[in-house]
């Protein structure tokens, strides 16, 4: 298994709307290990594989306390979603920044497992939260995308000048 570099905001390859995998290979399933070895690493409780610049529908969540569930879902689509919440948000690829987004409370998504099989998930509280961020990553967006412009503009400049300084 492979560490694999994660690409840093403003990356513009971060804004890159994953191609749908078309046949659940091993290919695939190597990358997904290496997606799930590098987000344990980083720490994380999610990584899509548009953060490590493979541009397929690719994501790994373990959200749970005992960091031993891990879910890989290929080609994840939200089929149903209701109800409002809001939680303090990071992101592997904004190092350092946090702020509330609101997002769907509950969620149900239909994916492909390791095996090409099709299965459904449902999920509230972080897990719904999570399975919303990394699919908004399979889109080419963002968290910070969902903050006012002001405060996208002020993390742009925080991040230039930590980059500045540890170039
Ligand atoms: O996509 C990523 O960068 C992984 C995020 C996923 C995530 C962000 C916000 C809320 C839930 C999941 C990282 O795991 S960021 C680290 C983190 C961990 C727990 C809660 C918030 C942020
Ligand atoms: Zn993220």
């Amino acid at each position: 298994m492979s560490l694999l570099p994660i690409l840093r905001f403003p990356d513009a390859r971060l804004r890159t709307v994953a191609t749908p995998v078309r046949e659940v290979d091993e290919s695939i399933r190597r990358l997904a290990r290496d997606m799930a070895e590098t987000m344990y690493e980083a720490p994380g409780i999610g990584l899509a594989a548009t953060q490590v610049d493979v541009h397929k529908r690719v994501i790994v969540i373990d959200a749970s306390e005992t960091r031993d569930q891990l879910l890989t879902l290929i080609n994840p689509e939200i089929i149903e979603q209701d109800g409002r919440q809001t939680c303090e948000e990071g992101c592997l690829s904004v190092p350092g920044i946090y702020d509330k987004v609101e997002r769907a409370e509950h969620v149900i998504v239909r994916y492909l497992d390791l095996d090409g099989g099709e299965q459904t998930i449902e999920a509230v509280g972080l897990l719904a939260v999570c399975l919303q961020h990394e699919i908004d990553h399979l889109q080419g967006r963002v968290f910070v995308e969902h903050l006012s412009q002001l405060k996208q503009l002020r993390i742009r400049n925080k991040l230039a000048k930590q980059a500045r300084i540890t170039a």
